[in-house]
């Protein structure tokens, strides 16, 4: 990846040969084992990071809660201008922190650019809402009492990330929670931690060229282990986690058991209806972005594809000619639109997957199959696949990580289609193609998508930062980034202010001393 720039963004990214994991802000220090970075692109080392201890751990508790003692009495617009000098960093550093992500996770460098847009967004986004950060007046029932609701910050977020939006996770968590005046911990995922470094050692020059305390930004690496630290602990009252469902149950069981607050962000099994009022053409390009976009690495990646019998062959035969243009390769090279898979073990879940969908009884439409030879040393490529399947297929209820693509069919109305889109434990995002309101309706009523993110004429991918990112069921019901996503991060207080000379009790309880 040499001729990309690669060592030049490294270097702008402050990321060394062997890196301290562990970091307060101006701080690093590490005990822990090594943590070898390899790109999915090259198979080359990027470079090491060490692990954080328990101890390591504590350092990083003691200052962040010391920090929040200080951070939260700074007042909210000028936390807001903390996040918007943070933007303004990311603007700067948007190429080199763009290549690092596509090179370290391996998605395309148009979408490692797009990731880091997400950042500037979400950072934009909370300046605003830094002077919105409302609560309600009601009115009191007893005489010459004002009743209102304040939030307050709530304290230490843990935050943990995914490999596959390495950067993006991170802020729009971190974001709200600073203006919120919470204070951030941060556990990136083991597999791309050098994302974790270089976005450390950007917000560490905001906060020094603001003489803010070490402990606002803190990070953490390491395996499930070091998280599990964050799960357990009752310093944190709030855990925000994004992975697989399986991540997130453990997370959810942990923080539970303390009564803490989970934050989930977890898997999808995400659809399109096709229905026969479908613009062909706008589902093609949604539904190829949606499944090969990332390498279908995104938990809003489209899984499956539901089209109506009368527009099956059709609808079939355009997406089939469309994955035959597809270049596979480099995604730093932008002639290419598919990179490779996280690693090799997700490449062995994608060869799983397509032996599984044939094993019950579906037929391949479009091979599969890892690449080899020149540009594909690293094993981590594959050719994106399609299956004619069924909805009930054990292998099509399950979210496979990588760009596998099922087709079913329904032969009713769009409620037969509903029914199937709703029929998987996870409910993150879903879509209809119509130009028809009747069926676009129905797909957005009560009765309709059960899905965090429900849209129409739109791929099930790339949602913007300004709505609630999230979902239902398996999906664990969190929501973060946009809308009023915030709230979860600060505390409500309700307060009641008697300014009488007698004291009336609520109900209108009479108790006379
Ligand atoms: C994820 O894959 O964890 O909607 C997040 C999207 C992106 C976010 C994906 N904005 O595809």
């Amino acid at each position: 990846a040499q001729q990309f720039g690669m060592t030049e963004a490294l270097e702008l990214l402050g990321i060394k040969a062997v890196n301290e994991g562990t970091s307060t802000g101006s701080q690093w220090f590490s005990g822990g084992e090594v943590i070898e970075s390899y790109s999915p692109v090259d198979g080359q080392l990027i470079a090491k990071v060490k692990a954080s201890t328990e101890a390591d751990y504590e350092k990083v508790m003691q200052a962040a809660t010391e920090a929040f003692k200080t951070f939260r009495l700074m007042p909210a617009p000028k936390r807001g201008e903390i996040v918007r000098q943070f933007g303004e960093k990311l603007r700067q550093y948007k190429e080199p922190l763009g290549k690092l992500v596509s090179y370290e996770m391996g998605k395309s460098y148009q979408e490692g650019l797009g990731e880091v847009q997400e950042m500037i967004d979400i950072c934009d986004f909370a300046v605003g809402l830094s002077r919105q950060l409302h609560g309600l007046t009601m009115h009191s029932e007893r005489p010459s009492h004002r009743m209102y609701e304040q939030y307050h910050p709530l304290g230490v977020v843990g935050i943990i990330s995914a490999f596959n939006f390495p950067v993006a996770v991170w802020s729009w968590n971190t974001a709200l929670a600073w203006i919120c005046g919470d204070v951030c911990v941060w556990k990136p995922s083991e597999k791309t931690p050098l994302c974790g470094v270089a976005c450390q050692n950007i917000i560490a020059e905001v906060l020094r060229e603001n003489n803010l305390p070490e402990g606002i930004s803190c990070l953490i690496n390491g395996d499930y282990k070091i998280g599990q630290l964050l799960n357990r602990d009752t310093r944190v009252p709030l855990v925000s986690a994004t992975g697989s469902t399986r991540m997130g149950k453990i997370v959810a069981q942990e923080v539970a058991a303390r009564l803490g607050r989970s934050l989930l962000e977890l898997g999808g099994n995400n659809a399109i209806i096709v229905t026969p009022d479908a613009d062909i053409k706008m589902t093609v390009i949604g539904a190829v972005f949606g499944a090969v976009g990332t390498a279908g690495q995104r938990c809003t990646s489209t899984r499956r594809l539901i089209i109506h019998e009368s527009i099956y062959d059709k609808v079939k035969d355009a997406i089939v000619a469309a994955y035959g243009q597809l270049r596979i390769g480099n995604p730093l090279d932008q002639n290419n639109h598919v990179g490779p898979l996280i690693d090799t073990h997700a490449v062995e879940q994608y060869n799983k997957a397509l032996a599984q969908v044939v094993a019950e009884g579906g037929k391949i439409l479009v091979e599969g199959g890892v690449l080899t030879g020149a540009g594909y040393e690293s094993g981590c490529y594959v050719k994106p696949a399609i299956a004619e399947a069924k909805n009930d297929f054990a292998i099509v209820q399950h979210e496979t990580f990588a760009p596998v693509l099922y087709l079913l069919k329904y032969s009713g109305d769009v409620t037969e289609a509903i029914e199937i889109q709703n029929g998987v434990a996870q409910g993150l995002s879903s879509a209809i193609m119509t130009n028809n309101l009747r069926e676009a309706e129905a797909f957005l009523s009560a009765a309709g998508s059960d899905c965090g993110i429900a849209n129409v004429n739109i791929g099930t991918s790339g949602a913007e930062i300004g709505g609630a990112f999230g979902g239902e069921k398996e999906t664990g019901g969190g929501r973060e980034s946009g809308s009023d996503a915030w709230k979860v991060y600060m505390r409500r207080q309700t307060n009641t202010i008697n300014y009488s000379t007698s004291l009336p009790l609520a109900q209108g309880i009479k108790f006379d001393l």
